[in-house]
């Protein structure tokens, strides 16, 4: 077992993941010793204006904090679920011990409120199906149903409807158990893998999250699995008696009723099924499995289809000394992160590719020499994991040549577009020994980029048009995003890398702007897909359209200048609050400030030429301002997005890394200013 936190180098102790600094003053002194002076400022060693100094303290931060072998990685911190999830997996195969469910339990317990609820992000509302699964683990560790927290969490989840009024995930490891019945969830037939790739509902409709795991499930739905409960659980339904009250049908002529009649059907089938087409299709789902485990064990470098995929080949009959299992459960153990108080948090995925692209980008844009070793380090490292065999994109584009970038440390059949453009655009900031290397692996990541773009003129984040409007509409699909359709983030990511590639005049990348120009929100920002929200998506599409050589007089640039403006906190700072997911009137650009969110306005900003405004001055102060003497800075609010409000993401590298990107163009000015056609 790994005990991963943000950088582990060996050289430096790795800060906790919990927000709680335990580091003695004086170690933290030669953590940020400086390395030399790392930025472009002349001769003072301690730079006394305060952007300079807090640039210098976020370098030296950054620098301390990369591994060995060149990568950055910092926690990936989710919720509850994941760590739930994993318990419940252990005790489904019946290899829970004492030491893990102890360390999860106080992980888990740490994260209640003292409503006696769990919520998906700091800071927000109580979920139910997060509350649930959080409390069925802690009955796990053997916390008892009337202890104090226990009882407020269960007595706030019947308020709540229940157990039956819990998304699909939560009802399937209940399922698993005994404590729901099966017959009470949608069916998900294996036979799904032989529809062809033209047929409505085939797997590949599906994002390729969502792909990954639906093949395995759909083993288990066909299985139909029940272990042995360890104790009741008659206190999270309304009324035990009846755990799953009747509720109308929708009208047979609308969408959501003709999909509720299609999984009547697909009961009455599941019980006349031929068995030899099931066998044969369980057979195909194993493969299909099988061959998408990565060179680590893992299934894509994401949780939920390891866990999936482990129980489903077990299902079928492999015992967990079977290598494919063996190297499934290790991976799995390298999702944990150990904190300092003994506690263990599981990360949804680990996010190295992705963040030693942004930390590449920010040490460039601080200064530091571009043949700075760490950095030719770094590219080193990027350089080692482009993927250069086929994916599952190659269903959609079976003539297309590999050169994406995943995001995670293993994961060769996603690589993903908006991954692709960031490496990219890092690759070009570091002067490389090798630049023939370099050369060669940007010219295939842009081909393969240009080559992903999808019928809209857009790019989504893993696949073509993965766009159908089928997968959201069936019953099983009721948490998170099914499909991948193009976003304005990674449309713009792919948009200033193609331009900064010297094809801003290429006619792809125009329909990816004029896409981008047509996506515009009325007020002026762009919505956020994978970062929280307006705020991310406007810090992303501005400095693209900019990139491909949009004057900042531009009236679509001049309007998102505007609604910065109109949005910057009294502090000088940006937030934005995920409820602006939910409530765009009321939470669209607001909230309380945070680093990454601030920086992201800044970067919007300072592309639009607006360097000297006092809007930018009070965004700069605010960094400034709000480092901590060892360079960081704090930040307990999610800013990233798995899935718009079901799913979020707190990335800790993002309070490094865009601050000093912002704060970095502040000093220096843009990196790529003149270069953009
Ligand atoms: C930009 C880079 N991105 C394009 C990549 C971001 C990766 C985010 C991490 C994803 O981790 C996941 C993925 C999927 C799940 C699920 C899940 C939900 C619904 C279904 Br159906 C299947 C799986 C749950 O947790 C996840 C975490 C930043």
């Amino acid at each position: 077992m790994t005990a991963t936190t943000d950088g582990s180098t060996g050289a430096v102790p790795p800060r906790a993941a919990s927000a709680k600094k335990t580091t003695p003053a004086s170690k933290k002194k030669e953590e940020t010793a400086p390395s030399g002076d790392p930025t472009t400022q002349d001769a003072a060693e301690v730079p006394q204006d305060p952007a300079h100094r807090a640039i210098q303290r976020a370098t030296d931060f950054l620098l301390s904090r990369q591994d060995a072998q060149g990568w950055w990685k910092g926690d990936l911190e989710t919720n509850v679920t994941m760590d739930a999830e994993d318990l419940l997996l252990r005790q489904f195969l019946g290899i829970l011990d004492e030491a893990t469910t102890k360390a999860a339990a106080l992980f888990i317990r740490g994260e209640q409120r003292d409503d006696g609820t769990w919520a998906t992000f700091y800071g927000g509302p109580g979920e139910l199906s997060t509350t649930i699964e959080a409390y069925v683990a802690l009955r796990l560790a053997g916390d008892e149903p009337d202890a104090p927290h226990m009882a407020r969490a269960s007595a706030w989840v019947r308020e709540q409807g229940g157990v039956a009024a819990s998304r699909v995930f939560t009802r399937i490891w209940l399922a698993l158990f005994g404590w729901w019945k099966w017959a009470d969830l949608p069916e998900l037939p294996p036979e799904l893998i032989y529809f062809p790739k033209w047929f409505p509902l085939n797997i590949y409709d599906f994002g390729c999250w969502a792909r990954q795991t639906i093949v395995p499930l759909t083993i288990v739905s066909a299985k139909q699995p029940v272990r042995p409960a360890p104790f009741p659980l008659d206190e999270l339904h309304t009324d035990a008696s009846d755990p799953n009250p009747q509720r109308p049908m929708a009208p047979a002529a609308s969408w959501d009723g003709v999909f509720q009649r299609l999984d009547k059907a697909l009961h009455a089938y599941h019980k006349v099924a031929p068995r030899r087409l099931r066998k044969a299709a369980m057979n195909s789902a194993a493969r299909w499995i099988i061959e998408r485990q990565e060179n680590d064990g893992c299934w894509g470098g994401i949780q939920p289809p390891a866990v999936y995929s482990i129980i489903a080949l077990h299902l079928l009959g492999y015992d967990l000394k079977h290598p494919v299992l063996r190297e499934g459960l290790a991976s799995l153990d390298r999702y944990a992160v150990w904190r300092e108080d003994g506690a263990r948090m599981i990360e949804a995925c680990q996010s190295p590719v992705w963040d030693t692209c942004l930390a590449t980008i920010a040490l460039a844009d601080a200064g530091l020499p571009a043949d700075h070793p760490q950095l030719v380090k770094a590219a080193d490292w990027l350089l080692s994991e482009q993927v250069v065999r086929p994916g599952d994109w190659s269903v959609r584009r079976p003539e297309l040549a590999p050169g994406g970038w995943s995001f995670e440390f293993d994961n060769d059949n996603y690589p993903d577009m908006d991954d692709t453009a960031e490496v990219a655009l890092a690759l070009r900031r570091v002067r490389h020994p090798d630049p023939d290397r370099v050369d060669i692996a940007v010219e295939r990541a842009t081909h393969w980029n240009l080559g992903m773009q999808s019928k809209n003129g857009a790019w989504g984040a893993f696949d073509v048009d993965n766009t159908s409007a089928f997968p959201n509409r069936l019953p099983f699909c009721d948490f998170g995003e099914v499909i991948d359709p193009p976003s304005a983030d990674v449309t713009a990511h792919v948009v200033e890398m193609l331009s900064v590639e010297g094809k801003a005049h290429d006619a792809r990348t125009r329909r990816g702007v004029d896409w981008l120009l047509a996506e515009q929100e009325k007020d002026g920002s762009w919505f956020g897909r994978w970062g929280v929200n307006y705020v991310y998506g406007t810090g992303s599409v501005l400095p693209a359209l900019v990139a491909a050589g949009l004057p900042g007089s531009h009236p679509a640039i001049r309007r998102a200048v505007s609604w910065l403006g109109s949005v910057q906190n009294e502090d000088g700072g940006w937030g934005e609050d995920l409820r602006s997911y939910r409530d765009v009137q009321e939470w669209s650009g607001r909230g309380t400030s945070t680093a990454s969110q601030t920086a992201w306005a800044l970067m919007a900003l300072l592309a639009a030429g607006e360097r000297d405004s006092k809007v930018v001055e009070r965004g700069v102060d605010f960094l400034a301002r709000t480092q901590a003497e060892d360079g960081s800075w704090d930040e307990p609010y999610f800013t990233g997005t798995g899935f718009p409000w079901d799913f979020s993401i707190n990335y800790h590298l993002y309070r490094q890394v865009f601050p000093l990107t912002a704060l970095g163009r502040y000093v220096h000015g843009e990196p790529f200013s003149g270069k953009g056609s």
